[in-house]
């Protein structure tokens, strides 16, 4: 059995003291212990960010890759290996701005991985520039002049579910009992499932304040929402000024991306590379 002292990681961390990626990571052991799922047949996936941190701080087997990239590199890990337990962390940033194209699609193939977006509003780690989450008037040392961001934010929740994500949903670093659940639902999950996680950055982000977070959350189950209703899913997704509601706002079943592929019976991870048969096909198709 995996203990939480087993996962501890092999570097300091250097997350600033009371940002919500501590609850992130705590969760994250918590749901991996609780799971009771090997240790090997993990995969944690990050990109770049403080987010994409969480591999330096957790013993699992990570690939830590390159900005707004986690998805595809998740997605050719999955298929070389479908056994595997493939996690994706990633920064709003990451997710919903330069890796936006790879979201949708993994979505609407139904790649069977998990994704946590630490959403916390900015850039963090570029110094807290307004990121495609950040709330409309959002004011950085780098965005324009008052009234600050001149847009609404992308609504990560509202897009999965548009996209065909088949678990979608909300959870609160602040909620740490909550946020365990939502990590061994979208985990065991079979399909695209995606946890936005609420992440307040107390240096840059003075808006989502974990006070902010604190005063507006509730429970979706509390409040007796049908998660297997896409209609209601999608509407409720749109209600985040006053009450920000949390938990599961979709769950369905839907055809992988991998069981529509006639791939070969052998796993692509105990694939061979015939060397001569690649060069006679290389002079075959060049020369
Ligand atoms: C290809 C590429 N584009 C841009 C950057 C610069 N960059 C590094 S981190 C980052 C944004 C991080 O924001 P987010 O993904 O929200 O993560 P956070 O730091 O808030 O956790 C950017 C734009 C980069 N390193 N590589
Ligand atoms: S800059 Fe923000 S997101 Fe990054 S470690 Fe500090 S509080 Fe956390």
């Amino acid at each position: 059995m995996i203990t939480v002292e087993a996962l501890e990681g092999p570097q300091k961390i250097t997350w600033c003291t009371g940002c919500g990626n501590y609850g992130i990571l705590a969760a994250l052991k918590k749901a991996i212990v609780e799971l009771d799922i090997s240790h090997e047949d993990y995969v944690l996936v990050s990109g770049i960010g403080c987010s994409g941190k969480i591999p330096h701080y957790i013993n699992l087997n990570s690939f830590h890759t390159l900005h707004g990239r986690p998805i595809p590199v998740a997605t050719g890990l999955h298929m070389a290996n479908k056994d595997l337990h493939v996690l994706v962390h990633t920064g709003d940033g990451d997710c919903l701005g330069e890796g936006m194209g790879h979201f949708i699609h993994a979505a609407r193939r139904n790649v069977d991985l998990a994704v946590f977006i630490h959403n916390n509003g900015v850039n963090a780690l570029t110094k807290g520039q307004f990121s495609p989450a950040a709330p409309r008037g959002y004011i950085s040392k780098t965005s324009p002049p008052p009234p600050g961001s001149p847009m609404e934010p992308v609504n990560g929740v509202a897009h999965a579910i548009v996209a065909g994500a088949t678990f979608v949903a909300r959870g609160y670093s602040g909620d740490q009992k909550m946020l365990v659940e939502l990590m061994k639902a979208a985990i065991t999950h079979r399909g695209f499932a995606v946890v936005d996680i609420l992440q307040p950055c107390v240096t840059w982000n003075r808006k989502l304040t974990w006070r902010y977070f604190n005063e507006r959350t509730y429970s979706l189950e509390e409040a007796g929402h049908d998660p297997t209703d896409r209609g209601l899913a999608l509407q409720k997704a749109f209600e985040y000024n006053g009450k920000i509601p949390i938990g599961i706002f979709y769950r369905t079943e839907a055809p992988l991306l991998i069981d529509g592929l006639s791939l070969p019976d052998v796993p692509l991870k105990d694939h061979v590379t015939d060397r001569s048969r690649l060069q006679a096909l290389i002079d075959d198709q060049i020369l």
